[in-house]
């Protein structure tokens, strides 16, 4: 077995598109024999590939599955650099080899002509039929038939296939994910009958300017030469015969886009085999630098796509995927960008019905290279090309009769080279109908969008201006050429951990400018694996070279529970704004090409009110004002489904917008002050209320250091994150001293100093305490910084402890979710509630999370009792309430959620103000309209116990 060659696999046939045909087919999934041997040198040469070898000492293994996953050996995880030696072609000694065999028989419909089908090996692989070897495989999420006519048998078939871990298809392969080798997904017979229809190029094209469709047909049978068949497409009343090729006008259709998911059903039809397309109608286009679908301008509300499975890795059952599409579709996402390699095939026919766009990547990835200044990045090595452009040419056929396939990209993170531009030509010259994206090409000299990732929100700013100013005397002419291109942000927003901040800013930029058409998160799944109920990753299987927890970072978990992000991302992508202001309801149409007749409002009011709302036809970019339907304090008008969809259920809330005129509590009525019995001596810390013990509160700045508070900001590279800013400060062990405690007026006021170890700097608290019941007291906070902060804040709150475990939280602020400044939206006013399990986000590697903001009265609920927190007048109108079974300083100390011990207490934040959270895990960190310099803050409580 060569692995150490800069060339694509040999022997498979030409790639042709995934036709879904009535011609016999036959999995070969299942049950495999299988044995690893630690490297080629002692991969057996025991005649394991022939039928006559009997295969003692194998074990069994699923196909398709990684072997990692099944018990043999363990999987790696590494972002940007190689696990192996930067060596190109040659991949390491230590390169685990796995054999599979499989004994089958072969129904009789496949024994007159048939391929054997692979969709995804990794990452190599020499491929044998009755010990005939038919060729190898080089492209790991790319599919590989190879010829088996006059090979296959009856009865006793032995498939024998050799997998190399590592070869040199590694080097072409080094996306920000684990490797996982194996077979890892379908394997299939399937029949090529000798009249039947081999290879269909359908290019179904929509004129925006008649509103009428052009279909091109292109037949190709096995040989390369000209096709024939009957085509019908009968909603078009279409039958026509087919030689080679053809270009028909059908008249007006109802083109496809992701808001209708128009598909025609059409039959291509032989003595043989039929095969049936599913046809959607539309164009994709640039003009002057504005991205144009169907005639309209078209924006990305998108996100990056892996493909996991908490058990099973890249072999993700379709049943899953469709139900991750139908989620994306439930938060308002219209694009997918398949990073960094075809999906699984099923994937597409998904995309195409349910109405997402695709921007499909190739299986490419060379960013290892960029630790050695990209010296022998293959991208540039002629050697490398044919590799570079069967990937390609695999990528395309595939899939090249999807609607939802709007762009080809190259793949990711590939430098620069010949190689690329070899890629764009071939990919040009045979699909015209598609744009050509790919991410490095900063000069786009050979794509046909400008794209770039995590681009700050001043850069994509620039961008969008660009366009609206005349180009300057001395453009050349490769920046003229630019300037005519739209603008996508192929990767932003890293989700990773308690995050992303910015989206609002970006979705603000993205609507202001046309040129900019959008752009994808990075990215929509965790990449957790999970063994024995906890949730791993890098590092965690022993590997030497690892990027940790850097493969956690998505809009859901590997589970795929929705993260906070995905709400206030559901919020930004919404195709409908709505606002309610104190005269009227303004309603914004944000689709691209369709009015709002498939939605129906519906508002209500907190007092019980409730209605619809007549919102006239708009069309796409505008807005309508309708009257107010209601008055009272809080108003809320709903965007819903009018009707059930493939992906939601009618009622299904799509936006939602909301008035609220809340007046203050008023304070309570005192009797005296509290008697100092229910304090502590030394510190004045409140231990009894009523019949409920805690301790607190004390002031507090710190939080525990999310994932984007572990890294340094784009915005500011040279600063050190802000984790490590907080404990060179020492906000995250802060000192509280009594300065003094006395009775005035039925008041106990009591004065604090809170400052760090070996620091002059402080805080200074007052807080007035004045007895309301036996069971609820008054507290008047006053908080003021003191001496020269070097350092913003996480927070600046109130902390106390109450014995019990949490059980649950009862609030009337924003809700249902979690909310941080710049992490708000979705989150709406009202009365929620959330049951312990609710109180925290289960980020893989604790953190911060769980806060409650806009909080004017909560009721906080353990297993010991329950304390009752109302905002009154004097301070701040609302509050965030953090309610969390894990002390900070456990959650900052332990790396897996799995880890965290409870010790039994609940742990209570009230905020006065807080941090916004950034994605300084990559891009910008917190924006300055979210940071939380040092400052004074006042707010008044009502507290009010009652023992359980
Ligand atoms: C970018 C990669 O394209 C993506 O695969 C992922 O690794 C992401 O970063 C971080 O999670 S590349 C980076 C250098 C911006």
């Amino acid at each position: 077995m060569d692995i150490a060659r800069k060339g694509p696999g040999v022997g498979a046939l030409v790639p042709r598109a995934r036709l879904n045909s009535s011609g016999a087919r036959q999995s070969l999934n299942g049950a495999w024999q299988f044995r690893v041997s630690r490297g080629l040198a002692v991969a057996p040469d025991d005649g394991w590939e022939r039928d006559d070898y009997r295969a003692t000492g194998w074990t069994t293994i699923p196909v398709p599955a990684h072997w990692v996953l099944e018990g043999h050996g363990a999987p790696a995880y590494t972002n940007v650099r190689f696990p192996l030696p930067i060596d190109p072609p040659n991949p390491p000694d230590e390169n685990p080899i796995g054999d599979y065999r499989l004994v089958f028989d072969a129904g009789p419909a496949l024994l007159n002509g048939a391929v054997l089908r692979f969709d995804g090996i990794e990452s190599a692989a020499e491929v044998f039929l009755n010990g005939h070897r038919l060729g190898t495989t080089r492209g790991s999420r790319l599919t590989h038939e190879f010829d088996v006519k006059g090979r296959l048998r009856p009865t006793g078939n032995t498939l024998a296939v050799r997998v190399a871990q590592f070869s040199d298809a590694s080097y072409l392969e080094d996306q920000d994910m684990w490797w996982l080798p194996g077979i890892f997904r379908d394997v299939e017979l399937v029949a090529v009958p000798d009249m039947g229809i081999y290879d269909v190029f359908a290019v179904a094209d929509y004129d925006p300017e008649t509103g009428s469709g052009t279909l091109e047909l292109t037949l190709t049978d096995p040989h390369g030469r000209p096709g024939r068949a009957r085509l019908s497409i009968p909603d078009l009343g279409i039958t026509q015969e087919i030689d080679g090729s053809a270009t028909l006008t059908t008249g007006r259709v109802e083109p496809w886009s992701a808001e209708t998911p128009r598909l025609y059903d059409a039959t291509l039809s032989t003595p043989d085999e039929e095969v049936r397309l599913r046809l959607g109608f539309r164009r994709v286009e640039v003009r002057d630098s504005v991205l144009l679908l169907n005639g309209q301008p078209l924006r990305f509300r998108g996100v990056n796509r892996h493909e996991h499975d908490p058990s099973h890795g890249r072999a993700v059952p379709l049943e899953k995927a469709r139900a991750e599409l139908e989620l994306m579709k439930r938060h308002n996402i219209n694009a997918v960008r398949t990073s960094h390699y075809p999906p699984h095939p099923g994937l597409l026919d998904l995309t195409d019905e349910l109405g997402l766009y695709v921007i499909l990547e190739c299986d490419l990835e060379t960013h290892g290279f960029v630790q050695v200044d990209w010296r022998d990045n293959p991208s540039d090595d002629p050697e490398w090309e044919s590799a570079y452009l069967d990937r390609m040419q695999r990528t395309v056929h595939r899939d090249k009769n999807h609607a939802s396939v709007l762009f080809w990209s190259l793949g990711n993170e590939s430098g620069h080279g010949a190689n690329l531009e070899a890629m764009a030509a071939w990919t040009a010259a045979f699909d015209p109908s598609r744009l050509i994206h790919y991410e490095h090409d900063w000069d786009c000299t050979y794509v046909d969008v400008y794209s770039r990732m995590y681009a700050t929100h001043a850069e994509v700013r620039a961008i969008g201006e660009e366009v609206l100013t005349p180009a300057s005397f001395d453009a050349t002419p490769a920046q003229l050429h630019r300037r005519s291109l739209p603008f996508i942000q192929c990767e932003y927003a890293h989700a990773m951990g308690n995050g992303p901040g910015g989206l609002q800013e970006y979705q603000e930029l993205f609507d202001r400018y046309p040129r900019l058409a959008g752009g994808f998160v990075w990215e929509w799944i965790e990449h957790g694996l999970t063994v024995d109920g906890r949730v791993l990753y890098g590092g965690d299987f022993g590997e030497e070279t690892h990027d940790g927890n850097f493969v956690i970072d998505g809009l859901v978990s590997a589970d795929r529970e929705p993260r906070p992000g995905l709400v206030a991302l559901a919020h930004w992508y919404a195709p409908v704004r709505i606002e309610v202001t104190d005269a009227s309801v303004r309603v914004h149409n944000r689709y691209d090409l369709i009015d709002l007749s498939g939605l129906r409002f519906v508002w209500r009011t907190d007092e019980g009110g409730s209605g619809t709302l007549d919102v006239p036809a708009v069309l796409p970019g505008q807005t309508v004002e309708v009257p107010l339907p209601a008055t009272g304090p809080v108003l809320t008008v709903e965007a819903t489904l009018a009707n059930a969809t493939t992906w939601a259920d009618a009622g299904h809330v799509v936006a939602r917008g909301q008035r609220a005129d809340v007046r203050p509590t008023a304070r309570p009525a005192t009797t005296a002050a509290p008697v100092r019995s229910a304090f502590d001596p030394v510190s004045m810390r409140l231990q009894a209320l009523g019949g409920l013990r805690l301790d607190g509160p004390i002031p507090s700045l710190w939080r525990a250091p999310t994932d984007n508070d572990r890294y340094p900001g784009r915005d500011e590279p040279d600063l050190p994150p802000y984790a490590e800013r907080w404990a060179e400060a020492g906000i995250d062990r802060l000192r509280t001293r009594l300065v003094s405690a006395t009775d005035e007026n039925g008041t106990l006021r009591t004065r604090l100093r809170t400052a760090p170890p070996g620091r002059d700097f402080a805080l200074d608290a007052e807080f007035r305490w004045c007895q309301v019941r036996p069971d609820a007291l008054l507290l008047d906070v006053t908080m003021t910084p003191r001496g020269l902060w070097p350092v913003e804040w996480a927070r600046l709150g109130l902390d106390l402890v109450l014995p019990g475990r949490p059980t649950g939280l009862d609030w009337f602020g924003l809700g249902p979710g979690p909310a941080y400044p710049d992490l708000a939206a979705g989150a709406y006013l009202g009365r929620h509630h959330a049951d312990a399990n609710d109180l925290f986000t289960p980020y893989v590697r604790p953190q911060e999370s769980g806060a409650r903001r806009g909080v004017r009265q909560a009721s906080i609920s353990t297993s010991a009792g329950r304390l009752g927190v109302r905002v009154v007048e004097g301070g701040v109108p609302e509050i965030a309430v953090t309610v969390s079974p894990w002390s900070r300083k456990t959650l900052a100390a332990t790396t897996h959620h799995a880890d965290l011990v409870a010790d039994g207490n609940t742990y209570v934040s009230l905020d006065l103000a807080q941090s916004g959270l950034g994605t300084a895990t990559c891009g910008v960190g917190v924006l300055p309209r979210y940071r939380l310099p040092a400052r004074p803050g006042r707010v008044s409580l009502l507290l009010e116990s009652s023992a359980g």
